[in-house]
This record gives structure tokens, C-alpha cells and sequence, in this order.
């Protein structure tokens, strides 16, 4: 079976295949299959690659390195003609709390590449020179880290647009603001930057025709003045719902038809719904770009948000884009939905999409099994004012093998997967501790004498002390990596809240005060 990611548009395996080292390869650019498209033959021993564009060209080379990976010195006779849905589609650094880094950045680019997605956009909340000190430019050692991304995102065909974020902190009717805007656009594009956009997302005032004014302006003033350059991207300071806000309606009516407008949803945090889309395109006066804020935790700094992509209709969508968390290696299970669900909505397989992330993200085939019983229980953001609720800890769960798989996890991913160690160690301990806790649960149930009973609540109690241990470490860790606006909001990390919590938690508790 061929399993190719993103799922392809049209793909017709044939009868056996042939030797993967001796194959001829020929290439030709064929501009009628259109951007981004490509088609792939393999035929005997032959691959014919036709291409409508350099990003086709990109992809089908990514197609054909997924088949050699797989097919153990053989590739398939199989022919492939795809396409993306979506032609815009990717990952906003959109979040609140510590930004990726240059490195983190560049790693979650080239796995971009590799699962074709074409759209990064900087925008991380807490970069000072993106939102509170957007007049002054970037320190040299930042601007070379922009030199960085721009060479990732070429080499993966991404398109990278820089943010700056406006909101509350420009004054529409002051020249100066305007000049200094323009300064800092003229500073970016100096480091290499071609795609900006401007946001006013939860800050300042819903001032709809002040912030048309200040984005009609970025276009006629710098776009339209500089080569190179893509649509302005703006962020409404009303960016979620259903279109019936005056500051909407008049965004829309305004703002240049060339800029592309986010709209996150119903809500801030929600499914997305063809009907609801229809509705804020007829207000934006274009399709909207979607900015979805899942798997994004930063409502929710508990939580670890691993589950499974779904809840999206592409219906009207003019492009789409998730916010992650601000763990980026762990994010990669989310943007592995995402880029296949937007590359093919129609074949979205949501479970087998997120069965194949753990393969393809952990080549150990122990580590993506563990990773897996982390993911089932890691998934709900709980109960917060966004009110997004996903699923987690569906059907039976066994706490041995739920102990088993994170004790697997902390022997083998500090080595394996250090990042990924880095950022989950909090979430993997608690899990830990919880599974331990309810097997010794189960034990002091159906235990008959008085000295295995109080043996059992003392190992409960140990427990709950490697717990808490472990949420101090968790958050002072998190603290030291991040600034300090930021460090304040750091939560301690809570696995499985959705079921498996709070029956262990209100069990222990009720031992702990005895
Ligand atoms: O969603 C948008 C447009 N803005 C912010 C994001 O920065 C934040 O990450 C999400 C989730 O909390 N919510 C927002 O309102």
C-alpha cells in the first residue's frame, strides 16, 4: 500500500514495481497542469516528471523521495497527477508565549517542505520588535536570523511573511506613526523580507477605517513601491464571527480588495463551518484566510494539544493557515494534519492522518507507539472561556501500558528526540505519575489487610510528590526559556484532565488528607 503525505488528488498504483538505483529520470515543465501542480509516472525501470511550476517541480521531488523511503530499493509502477486545494496553506507563529528561535523555526520549515505546505508567517506575540517596540529595528544578531529563514523558506518553497503588530500602539492620525511605519517596512525589506502583514489582533481599539487607512496605506505607500512584494495580509482587530460587526463590514468595504483578511472562525477558538465562511467572505468582500487557533495551548498553558486534526470544512476558504503551541516539535502532529487536510480536504482521513504522524514523525517504532498513548490523553483543552472542547482518552485505556509507554518515552527521547524530550518531559512525568497512581488505586481497592492498605497509600503519597516535583521543574524550566511578561503565565503541565485526572486526583485526594 502506498501511503504518500500530503494524500494525493489522483494516484493509480499498478502491478509490481522496479529497482530503485537503476531508474532514468526525465523532467519537463508542462505550464497546463497549472501552480503548484504535478504529475509523476513510473513506469519500468522509467520516472517522467511534468511540472506546472518550480513549487510542482518541488513537490513531485518530495512525492518521489516519500516513495523511495518506503519502498525498500524498489519503486511502485504507479502514476500520481496532484494538486493542492488550498493554493496558500501553513503555520502561523501566531501564539502567545515563547517564541520558536531561529532553529526551531528552520526545523519546522523544512518539515513544512516535506508535507508542502507554502505559508509561514512571524508573528510571535511576545518579539517585542513585532508588537510593543515595532518602531525600532531588529538587533543585528536578529536581523541575521531573518537571513536564516529567508534562505529555509526558499529552499522550501515557502512563502515567509514578517508581522508587525499595531494594535494599540499606532495612532492613526499622527504622521509621525505613518513615517515610522514605513521605516521599519523599509528596514525588512532591506533584510530580505518581500511578504508583510499588519495585525491589531487583541489590542487598541476596533476602529475599522483607521485600520483600512493604515493598511491601504502599507500597500499604495510600500507595496506598490517596492518590488517583489506579495498581497498585504492584515489581522482584524475583529477577526472572529459571523460578519455582522459594523467594524467588519467596514474592514471590508475599505481595506484595498488586494489584501488577504484572517478570520479565525465563529470564535476565537473553534471548528470551522463552510456556512459560517460563506458568511464573513460576504462581509470581508473575499475569501477569508484562515488563521485556526488549534493546536495553539496558549488559553490553556496546562495542556498539551496532540490530538488529531479535524473539525474543518474548506469550502470558500481563500487560504489557511494553524497557530501551534508554543512547543514546536510537538506541534509537528498538528501541522501534519493540517498540511494534509489542506493539501487533499476530500480524502482526509483524520485518524489514519494522525496514526501516520507518529510513524513519520518518531522513526523508532517504540517512540511513536509511546508517543501515540501520550497523544490519546493529551488532547482537550478543557474548560475555558473559548469553550473549545476535543476529544481525548476515547475507548479503553490500560494504566500498565500508559506507565509503560511513558517510562519508555523518558529512557529513550532525552537521546533520540532531546527537543522534543525538552518540551514534553512535564506532560510525560505527569502522565507517569497519574497511570501509577490509578494501578495503585485499583491495588488499595481490592486490597484486604490493614499493612497493605497503608503500604499502598504510601506509595500513592511518593507518587504525588514525584508529581508535584516534577510541575515545579516543569515551570521554572519554561520560566528560565522565556521573557518575562511571559514567565508570569507559565502554567504547570496537567496530562489526561479529560477522564483519567480527575478520577485519580479525587481518589489520592481523599488518601492524602487521611
Ligand atoms: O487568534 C488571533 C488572531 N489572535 C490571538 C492569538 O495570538 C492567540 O494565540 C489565540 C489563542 O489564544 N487567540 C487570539 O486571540
Amino acid at each position: 500500500m502506498l501511503a504518500i503525505y500530503p494524500t494525493p488528488r489522483e494516484m493509480t498504483a499498478g502491478e509490481g514495481g522496479f529497482d530503485a538505483a537503476e531508474y532514468t529520470a526525465t523532467k519537463a515543465l508542462d505550464a497546463s497542469l497549472g501552480p503548484q501542480a504535478y504529475r509523476l509516472e513510473l513506469a519500468d525501470g522509467k520516472v517522467n516528471i511534468a511540472y506546472g511550476d518550480d513549487d510542482g517541480e518541488f513537490y513531485a521531488r518530495q512525492t518521489l523521495d516519500q516513495l523511495l523511503a518506503q519502498g525498500g530499493g524498489t519503486l511502485p509502477n504507479a502514476t500520481i497527477a496532484d494538486a493542492p486545494a488550498i493554493p496558500l496553506r501553513g503555520v502561523v507563529e501566531g501564539y502567545y508565549g515563547r517564541p520558536w528561535g531561529t532553529k526551531g523555526r528552520c526545523s519546522m520549515m523544512d518539515f513544512m517542505g516535506k508535507n508542502k505546505l507554502n505559508l509561514f508567517v512571524y508573528g510571535p506575540k511576545d518579539d517585542p520588535y513585532h508588537h510593543t517596540l515595532w518602531r525600532e529595528p531588529y538587533p543585528e544578531a536578529q536581523r541575521d536570523d531573518f537571513k536564516l529563514l529567508l534562505d529555509s523558506a526558499r529552499r522550501n518553497h515557502i512563502r515567509l511573511y514578517w508581522a508587525i503588530h499595531l494594535g494599540g500602539g499606532f495612532d492613526a492620525a499622527n504622521p509621525d506613526d505613518y513615517a515610522s511605519l514605513l521605516a521599519k517596512l523599509e528596514d525588512m525589506y532591506a533584510i530580505g523580507i518581500r511578504n508583510f502583514a499588519v495585525f491589531f489582533d487583541d489590542f487598541g481599539e476596533a476602529d475599522a477605517a483607521a485600520h483600512a487607512r493604515i493598511g491601504n496605506f502599507a500597500i499604495s505607500e510600500f507595496l506598490g513601491r517596492h518590488e517583489g512584494c506579495g498581497p498585504l495580509m492584515v489581522c482584524p482587530n475583529v477577526y472572529w464571527g459571523l460578519g455582522k460587526h459594523q467594524y467588519v463590514k467596514t474592514l471590508g468595504e475599505q481595506l484595498d480588495a488586494s489584501a488577504l483578511i484572517v478570520w479565525t472562525g465563529r470564535n476565537v477558538c473553534t471548528d470551522i463551518a463552510a456556512a459560517d465562511t460563506a458568511k464573513i467572505a460576504a462581509a470581508y468582500r473575499r475569501a477569508p484566510l484562515v488563521w485556526w487557533n488549534w493546536p495553539v495551548n496558549d488559553y490553556c498553558r496546562s495542556h498539551l494539544l496532540i490530538g488529531r486534526t479535524y473539525g474543518l470544512e474548506a469550502k470558500g476558504m481563500g487560504a489557511f493557515m494553524t497557530n501551534p503551541m508554543e512547543n514546536c516539535e510537538a506541534s509537528k502532529i498538528g501541522v501534519f494534519g493540517a498540511a494534509d487536510w489542506s493539501w487533499n480536504p476530500q480524502a482526509f482521513d483524520s485518524v489514519a492522518n494522525w496514526e501516520a504522524a507518529f510513524k513519520r514523525l518518531y522513526p523508532d517504532p517504540e517512540v511513536a507507539k509511546a508517543m501515540r498513548v501520550l497523544a490519546a490523553h493529551n488532547s482537550d483543552p478543557g474548560e475555558t472561556c473559548m469553550g473549545y472542547r476535543r476529544e481525548e482518552s476515547v475507548g479503553e485505556w490500560d494504566y500498565a501500558q500508559i506507565a509503560e509507554a511513558m517510562e519508555l518515552l523518558k529512557r529513550k527521547l532525552p537521546m533520540e528526540a532531546p527537543q522534543l524530550w525538552w518540551e514534553l518531559e512535564g506532560w510525560i512525568v505527569d502522565l507517569e505519575c497519574l497511570a501509577k497512581c490509578a494501578l495503585r488505586l485499583e491495588e488499595l481497592a481490592k486490597a484486604k489487610g490493614e499493612m497493605e492498605k497503608r503500604y499502598l497509600e504510601g506509595e500513592i503519597r511518593k507518587l504525588l510528590v514525584v508529581q508535584a516535583d516534577n510541575a515545579e521543574r516543569h515551570v521554572a524550566k519554561f520560566q528560565a526559556a522565556t521573557f518575562e511578561n511571559d514567565a508570569k503565565l507559565v502554567k504547570p503541565p496537567k496530562s489526561a484532565t479529560f477522564a483519567i485526572r480527575p478520577r485519580v486526583e479525587d481518589a489520592a485526594s481523599r488518601i492524602k488528607t487521611r
